[in-house]
């Protein structure tokens, strides 16, 4: 049945420590964050949403408990709920996904790190700086990219996931859209998936992640990176990409991928506009209704070169850092960039500010 009611969990304030509660507020995802008012968004037969209320969590349970089904009760168990931990990683506090690029064509940082020395140098230096999370990538998805073939793929990904898989002290993850390549990085020791398909480019890829047992990142696309910035089109952005993930995220149950083991990501600057990303940025914190992680990236992407006016995407080390502290603002547990040492300081400095306590 396609869903008319959606919950954004809004009035957003720092969890408090210990066992204390915010009087009022529940714990949004068991992260470091309590909602104490829900976005009640309803969707119209336009497709588009028809009617926006806020009410207090108060008023919400109010209202709404007499009655046998609580609205969109699937939604409200799901942000309170703590997340698993992915890999061993606790998502109790934010975390950081740094990008290696080992491609020669990347829209930000392309044909810098073009030898195994040089990339392998450049993980390490991210996890020195404050990555929990490597990212590597062999493929760029920029928009207007060309596919690249597999044993390409292979060659440029596997010589580098080999030599820091021993030495760096966070997970690996590998950005991908192909079956193989999965398969290959999992067995080479991969810690996670991520594919910007959300497993739907390859045919063979469900079946290959779900063997994998790894966890992986579903992410929204709309199109392919080749066209997919030719006039994207939605009926109302937040609510199509919370529609679009939470099938992908039934497909890969369906598919023998554990709930425990799946997180999501709106696709920032994937068949999107610079209004289309605002929105996606602006709502993030409805998707903690699918139950399961949210990773942002936003890095370095176009639409903060239109905001600041910064023409060249490796200049975009501000703008960046204040998209990922928006992001965790609304509790995504993940951010993906480029400039970690940046992003690890103002997340740190932010943290403690809003919590008051430093962590050790
Ligand atoms: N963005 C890019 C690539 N992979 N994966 C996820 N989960 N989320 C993203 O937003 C995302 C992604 C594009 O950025 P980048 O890797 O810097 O560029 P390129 O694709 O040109 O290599």
């Amino acid at each position: 049945m396609k869903r008319t009611l959606y919950l954004r969990p809004t009035g957003l304030m720092p969890a408090p420590a210990g066992e204390v509660g915010v009087w009022g507020g529940l714990p949004l995802a068991g992260g470091w964050l309590s909602f104490t008012a829900l976005e009640i968004i309803r969707r119209g037969s336009s497709g588009e949403a028809s009617e926006r209320r806020i009410l207090s969590l108060g008023e919400f349970t109010e209202r709404e408990w007499g009655r046998d089904t609580l609205p969109a009760a699937d939604m409200f168990e799901a942000l309170r709920l703590p997340r698993a931990r992915v890999a061993g990683v606790s998502l109790a506090r934010p975390r950081i996904m740094g990008i290696v690029n080992l491609t020669p064509d990347s829209f930000s940082d392309g044909g810098r790190l073009t030898s195994v020395d040089a990339a392998v140098a450049h993980a390490l230096k991210l996890v020195d700086e404050g990555a929990d999370i490597l990212d590597l990538g062999a493929e760029s998805t920029r928009p207007g990219s060309d596919p690249v073939p597999v044993d390409e793929e292979l060659r440029r990904l596997l010589p580098v996931l080999e030599r820091i898989r021993d030495k760096a002290d966070a997970l690996i993850s590998v950005d991908t859209r192909k079956a193989e390549v999965m398969r290959r990085a999992a067995d080479a020791g991969a810690d996670m998936l991520n594919d910007v398909s959300a497993l739907t480019h390859d045919p063979a890829a469900l079946e290959a992640a779900a063997e994998s047992g790894l966890p992986v990142v579903l992410m929204h696309a709309l199109g392919d990176p080749k066209t997919m910035q030719d006039d994207p089109r939605y009926d109302d952005v937040l609510l199509d990409v919370f529609d679009y993930l939470e099938k992908r995220v039934a497909a890969c149950r369906a598919a023998g991928i554990p709930h425990d083991k799946l997180i999501v990501d709106p696709g920032i600057g994937f068949g999107k506009t610079i209004d289309h990303n605002l929105a996606l940025m602006a709502g993030l914190a409805l998707f903690h209704g699918l139950g399961v992680p949210v990773l942002l990236g936003a890095s370095r992407k176009r639409f903060i070169g239109h905001i600041t006016g910064v023409a060249s995407a490796g200049e975009r080390v501000a703008g960046s850092v204040g998209a990922a502290l928006a992001g965790v603002a609304q509790g995504a547990q993940i951010v993906r960039v480029h400039d970690v040492r940046a992003t690890r300081e103002a997340l740190d400095v932010w943290m403690a500010a809003m919590t008051g306590r430093a962590e050790a």
